[in-house]
């Protein structure tokens, strides 16, 4: 615990506002207010200047644009987020395990499509949203993010920002840590399996023998997003990186004891860190060294103990977090129940491959930091932030100096501790997470808001707390509450992501659909029709605003009934929607996009289906009928 509080000062002003600051400020602009009470806009504009003289503003102008794209795990809620940051303002929502009402998403024939196997679980648990990079650096092609809840892995475009992909990873149970391959690109996406489970899990071996339960490592083709293979490990597995060179990755496991219940997962002093030899893998896959199990294809190499696939580095106590420093040169695993972090050297990797080290020999130092470090992230200057759960604080520590005092040297490797609240999973530096790490941004995510905010009920925002880390002082300049319950954030730079502003006539995502219109003889550019077909009836409509290009169709009670409309307008932001009241239907059709959805009439009678994204002065008249016949 820090005994004094870094962040106030002796006014209860947060010290980026301090007002000696403001008066040595307001001398230099010239304003004369040094004894008297300032007004709020006074203040505003003093707090504005101040940020700016530091270099580090994190007021964003009405108008003007952040810096960095913010993209946020929705947690629970099943989404991601994209933020602007620094204003944090929350910019668009991308729902991807979760269904969403307003576009569709889980309803329409296109989302479905793309769900696959899951389109009829309608929740998730959403983590670790990571781009898809090029030589270590963002290449702004895709957002990869897991379902723990249900075991999936999700791809979203990022042209478009929607899911494009959605897997369900076999043989296992909970898909939790998950990174990308960062060199010399993506071309795996790797994630971890949390839960135990038999090998094969079919019921018929018997449930209770532990010594057949197994969590695998997976390591999936970023482009076919198919389970290129899996490996099996001893003890779980949590979180997970990869290193610079393309060589190797490295997961926690908290529980290498097996045990299947809390009393049994934190008995032993130390788990382990295990790494994998992207090679050697590929070799043994190669020469076909593997097994399925439960019925299907996917192939499962053998890498417990022993195994040339990986190597076991032991770690105090439960680690969970895993990150790779944007200099290449070491994979830090946090300690959870230890109050330390371990630094392994991956330049000593090869070596522990080829049995010249020991597992122990790969770690160059073991800060202690705090209780409860979870998650590390990076700035360009060799400093090294370190989220502390219990304690509600971030440490900021410096790499080499640890390492040094690992070493024997008498040199104190904590620079400072900042108080965040409260309680602190996740943190992510800009741009930390690669080679363009840039040292000017840290976001806490705070697991408890508690006193932070207006009270709201018994259930209380998360706290998402943007910290400006570039100068010696970490500084907390912003607090923003955020809705269950971002785990993990990526910061990227805006010049890496060129979203496109209409969607393009040829985009894969609605071309099935567009193809079904093709073998009805319907062109969705230029016709509207209804197609019969026995009790299927497809509805084909435009949109342009303020109408559709039909205002009634007729159809029998008990059709089933597909509405295709695509949306003609080539307007940025004309985006029109598809509402067939008291049935449950809704979705998004964005300008030149084509969509889709599929129910049931089942009431007789009028049944007026109208335009729910606000898109015109008219847009309260861009309505029709369905006609359904008793
Ligand atoms: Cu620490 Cu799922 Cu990365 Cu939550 S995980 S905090
Ligand atoms: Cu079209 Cu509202």
């Amino acid at each position: 615990m820090s005994d004094d509080n870094k962040n106030l000062n002796k006014d209860n002003l947060p010290v980026n506002v301090d007002r000696r600051k403001f008066f040595g400020t307001s001398a230099a602009i010239g304003l004369g207010v040094a004894a008297a009470p300032m007004s709020a806009a006074m203040f505003a504009s003093m707090a504005k200047a101040q940020a700016a003289e530091a270099g580090n503003s994190p007021y964003v102008e009405p108008g003007e644009m952040d810096e960095y794209y913010g993209f946020w795990s929705g947690g629970h809620s099943g989404e991601v987020r994209i933020l602007g940051i620094p204003s944090m303002r929350e910019l668009m929502r991308i729902p991807v395990f979760n269904t969403d009402s307003a576009t569709g998403w889980g309803f329409t024939d296109e989302s479905k499509r793309i769900k696959g196997d899951s389109a009829h679980i309608m929740s998730g648990d959403s983590h670790h949203p990571h781009m898809s990079m090029t030589d270590g650096r963002y290449n702004g092609k895709y957002v990869f993010i897991n379902d723990k809840a249900n075991s999936r892995v999700a791809r979203i475009r990022c042209d478009v920002m929607k899911v494009d992909k959605m897997i369900t990873i076999p043989n296992v149970q909970a898909i939790h840590g998950l990174r990308v391959q960062k060199v010399p690109e993506t071309k795996y996406v790797i994630c971890n399996s949390e839960f135990e489970i038999p090998m094969n899990n079919d019921g018929k071996a018997t449930l209770e023998d532990v010594s057949t339960y197994r969590s695998l490592f997976n390591v999936i083709d970023a482009e076919k997003m198919e389970v290129a293979f899996q490996v099996m490990v001893d003890g779980n597995l949590d979180n997970t990186d990869a290193d610079y060179d393309g060589k190797y990755f490295a997961s926690t496991c908290y529980n290498s004891e097996m045990g299947m219940n809390l009393g049994e997962m934190i008995t032993a002093e130390r788990d382990h860190v295990v790494v994998f030899s992207l090679a050697r893998c590929e070799e043994a896959l190669k020469a076909g060294k593997f097994k399925t199990y439960n019925g299907n294809d996917v192939p499962v190499l053998d890498g417990r103990k022993g195994s040339a696939l990986t190597r076991y580095i032991p770690v105090p106590k439960s680690p969970h977090g895993m990150n790779t420093s944007p200099d290449g040169k070491y994979f830090i695993a946090n300690g959870k129940l230890s109050p330390t972090v371990s630094v392994i050297a991956t330049a000593k990797l090869d070596d522990l491959f080829n049995d010249k080290i020991q597992p122990r020999d790969t770690i160059v130092a073991e800060p202690e930091l705090g209780l409860g470090p979870l998650h590390t992230a990076f700035d360009n200057r060799g400093f090294a932030y370190t989220t502390l759960f219990l304690d509600s604080q971030i440490a900021k520590w410096n790499l080499e100096e640890a390492i040094k005092a690992y070493n024997g040297e008498k040199v104190n490797y904590i620079k400072q501790k900042i108080d965040v609240h409260y309680q602190p999973g996740h943190n992510s530096t800009s741009s930390g997470e690669t080679r363009d790490a840039d040292g000017k941004w840290l976001v806490s995510l705070c697991k408890f808001s508690k006193d932070r905010f207006l009270p709201v009920g018994p259930l209380r925002a998360e706290n998402d707390q943007l910290i400006d880390i570039s100068g010696d002082e970490m500084k907390l300049v912003h607090d923003g509450p955020t809705f269950a319950e971002p785990h993990d954030g990526t910061i990227i730079h805006r010049s890496k992501v060129k979203p496109s502003k209409l969607w393009s006539r040829d985009d894969p995502i609605f071309a099935e659909t567009v193809e079904m219109a093709k073998r009805d003889g319907v062109n969705v550019m230029t016709d509207n029709k209804v197609i019969r077909d026995g009790n299927k009836v497809r509805v084909y409509m435009t949109s342009v605003a303020p109408t559709f290009g039909m205002n009634e169709f007729k159809v029998k009670v008990g059709d089933t009934v597909t509405v295709v409309v695509t949306n003609l307008d080539t307007i940025e932001d004309v985006t029109h929607g598809f509402c067939m009241t008291n049935h449950g239907v809704q979705m998004e059709i964005s300008p030149q996009q084509t969509a889709s959805i599929t129910f049931v009439a089942d009431k007789p009678g009028v049944q007026w289906y109208y335009c729910n994204w606000f898109c015109h002065a008219l847009h309260m008249e861009m309505r029709g009928r369905m006609l359904v016949e008793a």
